[in-house]
Order: C-alpha cells, then structure tokens, then sequence
C-alpha cells in the first residue's frame, strides 16, 4: 500500500434510514503497524458499528503520515468530509483512540459527529448492560473517560446528547441518570459514588464465591474473545437458555451454570463478558469486579473462534487480558469452536494450545470429548492408599480424616491400618507409610 492509500467503498444503501445510523469508517495505519492487518482491523471495527447500530457506507485509511493535530493529515481530512457528505453519513467513525484536542480538530473541521473505538465499545456496553451491577460498571468506565477528556474549561468536547424522541448518536448513550452533560467536580463526585458501589459488588460477588466454594464443586472459567461462542456453549454444556447472539459483547453480566458429568460428578460453569484487542483502559478497570471472577476458578476453558481471520491476535489478546488479571498459570483447556464452518484445523494449531479439543458449540459435535476433557482436568484425581499410620502422625491423621475418604481401618499397637483415598495433589506425605494389601 502506498503512503496516501485510499480504500473508499461504497455500501448499498439499503438500510431503514429511521433507525440505523450511517458510518465512515477511517483510521491512521502507523508504521509500526502491518497494513496488511489493517483491513481485518477496520472490518472488526464495521462489526463493532454494527452492533452500535451504524452501517458502514464508506471506508477511508491513511498510511504512515500523521498528524498531532488532526491525527490524519489535512488532505486526508478533506477527502473524509467530503465522502461523509457525499454518503449523507450521520458520523465519522476513528479506528485510532483521538485525544481530545485531535477530537475537537476534527469535528470542526470535518463537520460531522466524530467517534473513536473507546468510545464505540463504551456506547454498546450502554447499550448492553441489563443489571444493576453491569450498569453501575459502565457508567464508571464512561465517567473515567469523560473525565479524562475534559478540557481545562470543565467542558466536554464530545458530541451533545440526542433530545428527547430523537434517536440518540452513538457516544452519548449511557445508563446513569449523568450521560455526558456534568462537569469535572460532579464527575469526580458521582466517580466515587460509583467505586463504592462496585466495591459493594465485589464484596457480594466475594460472598457468592465462598458460598460456591463451599459447595466445593469445581468452578470452570469461560474466557475467549467477544463472539467466539462462549454463552452458545454455556447453553450446549448444561442445557440452559442464556442469551447468545451475533454480536460483540453481547455478554456482559456473568452467569454461572451446573454441569453435570455422566459419572455423576459436578463442576459449576461461568460465562463472562467477552474480551477484544486493546479493550479500552477504563472498561477494564471498571469491569475488573466482574472480570475478577477468573483469578478464583479452578479451570479456564478458553473458547476460540476457528472461523476468525485474526486468530492469533485474538487469542493473544485474551492472554493480555489474563495477565492483567494474574490468571496466567491457571490450568487452561483450549476449546476451537465452530468447527462446522470449518473442514481442516492444523494439528500444528492443537499442538501448540495443547491441551485442546474442536467442537461446534452450535451442532453439538466434540462435547462429549470436551466433557471428558473438562472432567480429567477438574475433578481432582484420587489416590488409592493401603497404610499403616502410626499414632504419632497426627497432622496426617488429621489431614486423611478432613480431605481423604476413610474405606476400612483398624487400629492396632502403635497405629492404624487405614484403607483411603485422598486428592492426588495431596498424597505425597503418606507414600513413605504405604503397605502391601
Ligand atoms: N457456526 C457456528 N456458529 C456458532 C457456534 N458457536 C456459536 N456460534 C455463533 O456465534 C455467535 C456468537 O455466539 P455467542 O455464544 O453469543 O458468543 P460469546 O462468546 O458469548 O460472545 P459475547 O458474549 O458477545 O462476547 C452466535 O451467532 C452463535 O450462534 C458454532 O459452533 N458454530
Ligand atoms: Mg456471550
């Protein structure tokens, strides 16, 4: 591609003007950057439109020259107004996070509404959010990145809110009664309201784990990039209904569900909200609440989409994401999902997640090795101990009387003969007291 490369399409124009909002996307490819990457980029970003209810009308990319000002160069600036005007577009969608100067430069100069990424995933996490919890999370992540915009006047140089009836742009909508019209000390204010309350959250959410602890049921993770089929599965694994939709973040609230394994033990799986390359800091740390959840699960079962032309990229990002959380060396069953759509995934690919099994979380293929998969990994495994246990050993008396299951015992002399079973991860202080049956 060369340095002023210009892809423009043009969408047919189909869509119910009433509703749907018309979008230019455009972005700044850096040199550090592949271009050939690019393309794969703005179509995650036309699906992210999508799902903000914007149709895509036209594309525009700049190679390489940048900006500080206007983050694309002046020419570049033209020629997006102009498409945006002669596609009648109702916003100009950024690839590129703008800081808030480049924001107010380019809407000025471009005329039109201006939306970067960030502010594209906070608007269909408003629009997702269902509970209180998943309200409050996103309300704090907008405010953050308001905060973070304002100028040294106290305004905000993001667009104004839609009026009443009309349909509201995309970047405005929000849950709290606040939308985009507070200054700095009011944000600040309602920011600590918020955190309180997330730390509410997370002390219920605390309370909840212990209590499922308690019940002392595996509890198995579900991580994977947004779209990548996760609650589809969830639904597969333990007949349920939740929702699971074409979308990118259609999840945002965490459900836990019982799995029943046909040798009859349990574990309890969760499904959260899913994660994608350079999630926006402020939804991060204001989901962290939810995210959290993770850190405590016994087993990760990371859902790939096998379809995707990003595979890579997005199963790094989910590492990113991981490490932030210091999730990184749980126990992980890679899961390639889709494998309908797919005829030939390359046994390189399986080596390397090792270990991984393919399903179709739609057609219901590979489950019942997933389930056997998910069964070795996460019921621990018992060791069967024949033993004489001498009176002194108190503690590991103790030990097989809390976590082992007694089968017969005898007691003689200066001990016991015990015939148990303990967790394998356990046994090892026992082996030095193992007799002949
Ligand atoms: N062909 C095919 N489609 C699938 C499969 N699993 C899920 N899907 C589709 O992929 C889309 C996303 O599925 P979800 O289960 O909502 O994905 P998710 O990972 O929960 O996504 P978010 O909650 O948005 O992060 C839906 O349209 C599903 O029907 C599969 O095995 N094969
Ligand atoms: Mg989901």
């Amino acid at each position: 591609l060369k340095d002023r490369d210009v892809v423009s399409r043009q969408c047919e124009s189909s869509d119910n003007r009433a509703s749907v909002q018309r979008a230019v996307l455009t972005g700044l490819c850096m040199p550090k950057e592949d271009p050939l990457d690019w393309p794969r980029r703005m179509d995650e970003l036309a699906r992210l439109a999508a799902t903000a209810g914007a149709r895509e009308v036209g594309r525009v990319v700049q190679n390489h020259t940048a900006s500080s000002k206007t983050l694309v160069g002046k020419g570049k600036v033209e020629e997006i107004r102009q498409l945006a005007e002669d596609l009648e577009a109702d916003l100009v969608i950024f690839l590129n996070d703008l800081s808030p100067s480049q924001h107010h430069n380019l809407q000025e100069a471009i005329g039109y509404p201006i939306v970067d990424r960030t502010v594209l995933i906070l608007d269909i996490f408003a629009q997702h959010a269902v509970t209180r919890d998943g309200h409050i999370q996103v309300e704090l992540a907008q405010l953050q990145h308001q905060l973070s915009r304002l100028t040294s006047h106290g305004q905000t140089l993001s667009q104004q809110g839609g009026g009443a009836g009309a349909r509201i742009p995309i970047g405005t909508r929000g849950p709290g009664e606040t939308k985009l019209e507070m200054d700095r000390r009011k944000i600040r204010q309602r920011i600590t309201r918020l955190k309180q309350e997330v730390e509410h959250i997370r002390k219920v959410r605390g309370e909840q784990r212990r209590r499922r602890q308690r019940s002392s049921l595996p509890i198995i993770s579900m991580v994977g990039y947004t779209n990548a089929g996760k609650s589809t599965l969830l639904n597969t694994l333990t007949q349920s209904d939740i929702y699971a939709d074409d979308l990118l973040f259609a999840t945002l609230d965490p459900t836990t569900r019982r799995m029943d394994f046909d040798s009859g033990k349990a574990a309890l799986v969760s499904d959260t909200v899913g994660f994608i390359t350079d999630l926006p800091e402020p939804l991060e740390a204001a989901f962290a609440a939810t995210l959290e959840e993770i850190k405590y699960s016994d087993l990760l079962l990371h859902v790939v989409d096998v379809t995707s032309q990003r595979l890579d990229e997005e199963m790094s990002a989910v590492f990113t994401v991981l490490d932030h959380l210091e999730a990184r060396d749980k126990p992980v069953l890679t899961v390639f999902n889709k494998i309908d759509q797919t005829p030939h995934i390359s046994e390189h690919l399986l080596s390397r997640f090792a270990p991984a099994v393919c399903i179709s979380a739609l057609t219901g293929k590979g489950m019942d090795q997933l389930a056997s998969q998910l069964e070795t990994m996460c019921i621990p495994q018992e060791r069967n101990l024949e033993l004489f246990l001498p009176y002194s050993e108190g503690k590991l008396h103790a030990l097989l009387y809390s976590k082992g299951s007694i089968l017969s015992e005898s007691s003689l002399d200066t001990g016991q003969r015990i015939h148990a079973t303990i967790p394998e991860h356990l046994a090892d202080p026992f082996l030095a007291f193992q007799v002949d049956e």
